[in-house]
């Protein structure tokens, strides 16, 4: 068992090599996945999500003001839901795919705790590609930030507490990085679609 990665208030495990030849099942979504750029309407204003996305799964959901109606799960995500309920223990059905196209792209400090998801939702996370910062930060006790890098081929499951207590937040580098895909495994409790 891997040592929880959260000092309080939650859950967070790291697992590495979970994901058999992880540079081509990279490769494969890369090709297959139908990749959105979405807006998102943000205290009132309109932009452009700075990477892409996509929404497989058995329900629909909906965050930050951008609506995605559910679209059949591809062969390729299903050896890979079987690995993230797995090691978080839980039944997913649904997941957000987000691709990082280089060190510009990111997502900003957010948690998800859309109602959809119930009150204390599990997430797993799994990373293919260029290693990326990953943070989290403790919502009330702001000085405690945790960084980890994410490995091509590892899981982070974010437990009990973890969107309660946490924010999480991908952030821009300067560093030359190559493109990363990571999957958000969830379950919607109330469908939106
Ligand atoms: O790319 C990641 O590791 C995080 C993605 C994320 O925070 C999200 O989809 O809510």
């Amino acid at each position: 068992m891997t040592a929880n990665r959260l000092p309080k208030d939650g859950e967070a495990y790291l697992f590495e090599n979970v994901v058999a030849a992880p540079e081509s099942v990279l490769a494969r979504l890369t090709d297959v996945v139908d990749w959105r750029q979405e807006d998102a309407r943000i205290m009132g204003r309109t932009v452009a999500l700075p990477r892409l996305t996509a929404w497989y799964g058995d329900a629909g959901y909906r965050y930050s003001g951008v609506d995605n109606p559910p679209q059949p799960w591809l062969d390729e995500l299903l050896p890979l839901k079987a690995t993230a309920e797995r090691l978080a223990g839980v039944g997913f059905n649904s997941v957000l795919l987000n691709l990082y196209r280089d060190g510009s792209d990111s997502v900003a400090w957010h948690r998800d705790a859309e109602p959809a998801l119930g009150p204390d939702p599990i997430i797993a996370s799994l990373s293919l590609g260029a290693v990326r910062r990953f943070k989290l930060r403790h919502r009330r006790d702001k000085g405690l930030t945790i960084d980890l890098d994410l490995p091509p081929g590892s899981c982070l499951v974010m437990g009990p507490g973890s969107q309660v207590h946490w924010l999480h937040a991908l952030p821009k580098t300067a560093k030359p990085v190559g493109p990363r895909l990571n999957l958000t495994f969830r379950r919607i409790l109330e469908p939106a679609a």
